[in-house]
């Protein structure tokens, strides 16, 4: 076992690559069996490097039908990663490498280098795929324009950059801004574009089109209006404008993530373009909002700065997701955004950091990059800028960005190098700041309160630990900012969100002359990512949920209160008491608070939340125990609040037609909250009907979700089957909500059933996840003590493994929090990563998975 164990790349090791490349010219001749791409590469040797090294080429499963450096024939035979032409077969200067390969993108089950979908071809090169193209050196530090030629039957031919040429059967692209090879991009199809037009603040006129298959076009108008907010709002808030004469987005059905930002190309799961009422929910339209402007924020941060090495991967992902975050907080409701993050935040990043895969925002090392694109890099990466930002203020963050957009564009950088910028613009020391980069874990937060009466001294004492995480034992305190606020006890705000910052161990913060003992609320706007130790009564919890003007820390309260309750309720019969009840009944009355946001108060936390808080304090979580504890709780809470939640669903509709706006899915949240509550009193009496008259797919899918959940859904989920099975992306959903809402003795044998359906094609990552996915979200299900659920998702992994290892070892992570367990299960989920990991010819993604998460 141990001598097949693939190397492991570390970040120590990084060297400056030996050549850059002045200009890339590419001919692809497209084949779905036998495609030629020829390259010719203008090399020079790199004045930052070690001279008189070799040039090594990457290259993987390519056949190399011949090459020529400087005209001359190449004798150099490739190997099974690459070329390695040797330093003496060099010539002294700069010099041109030319190269015809042959390759086969039909049998791309892997969705990574050229594949084709559906008839499409299409690239995915992010992190290491261009090397399944042609042989070059394919590192983010290595930029170059780009000139391409495509030619081919399919009548639309797409490239990064501009048009310069066509013809019939071929098109040429030339790009002039230089690009590492990761943000290559092809399209070649039979496709329509929905098109639009946009002018930049610096004048120039931009083609935007969205490519989809024919059919689909009627399904871009949102994607294409986010598109232009997002345009508008980089110009407005970064002062960053579009750099070239076309944009274009396309559609594809089988792609291994959400979406990928090539120069000009960025190339999207249909999932996260396309909509209409009838077919996408409000959660749709807002990831489709979301990502579009992810992708778009790309082009900035990420592609005019790019990463020195794939260890930088926050230098791009954690700043764009946060400039995504910003954009999604500045169109919806701003609280809303940030409770939502912080809940995503917590379910994947916490879990991860808690867990068996635990690693820095930058890592020092991995196996394979692109078991490294984790919640981690992304949003706890995402995270650190929110900190950053608050520490320096948002004046310093902007001058900083504009000093690093100046300083850096063009450039492939390091984390350094970004801190640099901020110590700069700043004056700001932040080598302790560093450390959030580089040192792995969750800290906990322990807060401490005295009070003396006699001089109205109120002091603070907060300290800080991180628990130890895989190869790092030892942690050095962080700089923490706190944003804290005191509220008098008649629930009058003393103190507006001043920052502490916790540099130390252990500090004391201390408030003079206060009239009264104040009641804090910390960590507002969920200031740092850090889990809160703060015994708390039930009571100060009610008063905070009812009086904090913090609306994250007002949810927050809410949210413990009910972790909390269910945490006691999953461990003994315990019952809520009217307090609590009566609480929410307040905060659902209060008509002052927006309906989304009152939609958040009363959704409880889930399963996985409880389960992590369990382990958290202690206690072994018992899955099956946990969820009837959350079941009865959604029904007491229903029936407390019954007349409420019926006035609410029956005010709370959204006359006229479907508008994805904020203020109608904020409606429609409130209301269908309402409505999943209603339906564990009403037999599904009000979701029935909703079903059969519902206008739009928010409402049709809420309500079979909730006929579902009830045992009551079979006729729905039948008829909802034949309305849409012409749609792949609704089916997903169908798929989706059948494993997700069956009973946790039955989750498994669902997904199973399903997975024999003719309409279960596995190959396609997006209908993979809908079963699987699924299953490991029914969480009660997927850990139901038979182990089926585990053996049923290692069955399927082994099978999707050699088919497309990224989409599996992503999958895998389902088992991460096997620690957490009791010992029976535990010895369950450590049996099935056994299996899977002694599958012979098994993936370097998922061996490198198995391994780590085994420990
Ligand atoms: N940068 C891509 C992700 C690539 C994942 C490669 N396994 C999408 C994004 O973060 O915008
Ligand atoms: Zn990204």
């Amino acid at each position: 076992m141990k001598d097949a164990a693939p190397q492991a790349v570390h970040l120590d090791d990084y060297t400056p690559p030996p050549f850059l490349v002045e200009s890339v010219s590419l001919i692809f001749r497209l084949d779905p069996k036998a495609t030629k791409v020829q390259s010719r590469v203008r090399f020079v040797p790199n004045p930052d490097a070690v001279p008189g090294q070799a040039l090594r080429l990457d290259g993987e499963g390519l056949i190399l039908l011949n090459a020529t450096l400087d005209g001359t024939p190449v004798t150099a035979r490739p190997d099974e990663t690459g070329l390695t032409l040797p330093a003496e077969a060099l010539p002294r200067g700069p010099f041109t490498w030319e190269a015809e390969v042959e390759i086969a993108p039909e049998g791309n089950t892997a969705l990574e280098g050229l594949y084709m979908s559906k008839g499409m071809y299409c690239t995915q090169c992010e992190a290491e795929g261009f090397r399944k193209i042609t042989f070059y050196p394919d590192r983010p530090d290595v930029m170059a324009p780009f000139r391409v030629r495509i030619e081919s039957d399919r009548p639309v031919l797409l490239s990064n950059g501009n048009p310069v040429a066509q013809g019939p059967g071929w098109a040429e692209w030339d790009d002039p801004h230089p690009k590492p090879a990761y943000l290559f991009a092809l399209v070649a199809g039979d496709l329509v574009a929905h098109s639009d037009r946009f002018t930049t603040s610096e004048g120039r006129e931009v083609a935007l089109n969205i490519w989809v298959r024919k059919g689909d076009e009627g399904r871009c108008g949102y994607a294409m209006d986010a598109l232009k907010r997002s345009m508008r709002w980089d110009e407005e808030v970064y002062g960053r404008a579009y750099d070239l004469d076309v944009f274009n987005i396309v559609a594809v059905d089988d792609f291994n993530m959400g979406a990928m930002e090539n120069k000009g190309l960025n190339i999207f799961n249909s999932k996260y373009v396309l909509a209409s009422p009838e077919t996408a929910t409000d959660t749709d339209y807002d990831n489709i909002e979301r990502i579009i402007a992810h992708e778009y924020f790309h082009n900035w941060t990420g592609n005019r700065i790019t990463c020195r090495d794939w260890f930088q991967l926050c230098l791009k992902e954690g700043l764009t997701v946060f400039r995504d975050q910003q954009f999604s907080a500045d169109t919806r409701s701003g609280a809303v955004k940030r409770i939502e993050d912080v809940i995503a935040l917590r379910a994947r990043q916490f879990r991860e950091d808690t867990g068996p895969l635990a690693h820095p925002v930058r890592p020092d090392s991995y196996v394979e990059i692109n078991n490294f694109y984790t919640a981690t890099v992304y949003e706890k990466g995402a995270e650190l800028i929110r900190m950053l930002r608050l520490l320096v203020g948002a004046q310093a963050y902007d001058a900083a960005l504009q000093l690093y957009f100046q300083r850096h564009d063009g450039q492939a950088c390091t984390i350094e190098d970004w801190l640099q910028v901020f110590a700069d613009a700043t004056g700001r020391d932040l080598s302790q700041f560093k450390r959030w980069y580089v040192q792995a874990g969750t800290p906990r937060l322990h807060v401490d309160e005295t009070w003396e009466e006699d001089s109205g001294t109120y002091t603070l004492t907060l300290r800080q630990h991180t628990p130890p995480t895989p190869g790092q034992p030892l942690k050095e305190p962080l700089l923490i900012p706190v944003a804290l606020g005191l509220l008098a006890p008649d629930g009058r705000e003393i103190m507006r969100s001043a920052v502490l910052e916790l540099a130390a161990p252990e500090q004391g913060f201390v408030f003079e002359g206060l009239p009264a003992r104040p009641v804090p609320s910390l960590l507002r706007g969920f200031s740092a990512p850090v889990i809160l130790q703060h015994a708390q009564s039930a009571e100060r919890q009610a008063f905070l949920l009812a009086h904090d003007t913090d609306p994250f820390s007002k949810w927050e309260a809410g949210r413990a209160l009910a972790r909390n309750l269910l945490m006691q309720m999953s461990r003994a019969d315990a019952a809520p008491g009217p307090a609590w009840l009566d609480a929410m009944e307040a905060v659902l009355a209060d008509d002052s608070l927006d309906p989304a946001y009152r939609a958040r108060l009363l959704a409880l936390p889930d399963e996985e939340d409880i389960a992590r808080a369990l382990h958290e304090a202690g206690h072994t979580p018992d899955p099956a125990a946990i969820h009837a504890a959350r079941e009865k709780l959604r029904q007491t809470l229903a029936a407390h609040l019954e007349p409420r939640l019926a006035t609410l669903y029956d005010t709370m509709d959204t006359p006229g037609p479907y508008s994805p706006e904020a203020r109608d899915a904020g409606r429609r949240a409130l209301r269908l909250s309402c409505l999943s509550l209603l339906s564990a009193l009403d037999g599904g009496a009000r979701a029935a009907r909703l079903f059969d008259q519902a206008g739009n797919m928010t409402e049709q899918f809420a309500a079979l979700n909730c006929l579902l959940h009830i045992g009551a859904g079979d006729e729905a989920a039948a008829r909802f089957y034949r309305q849409w099975a012409h749609d792949r992306l609704v089916i997903d959903k169908w798929f989706g909500a059948r494993v997700r809402n069956a009973p946790p003795a039955r989750a498994a044998q669902t997904a199973e059933d399903l997975s024999r359906h003719p309409d279960f094609t596995w190959q396609n990552p997006n209908r993979f996840r809908a079963v699987f996915g699924a299953l490991t979200a029914n969480t009660a299900g997927f850990h139901h003590a038979s182990g089926a659920g585990y053996r049923l998702l290692a069955d399927w992994l082994i099978r999707l493994d050699p088919v497309n290892p990224q989409t599996a070892a992503r999958l895998s992570t389902a088992f991460e929090t096997w620690a957490r367990f009791d010992p029976a299960r535990q010895q369950m989920i450590r049996t099935e990563l056994k299996r899977i990991a002694e599958t012979p010819g098994l993936s370097r993604d998922m061996t490198e998975m198995t391994s780590r998460i085994l420990g």
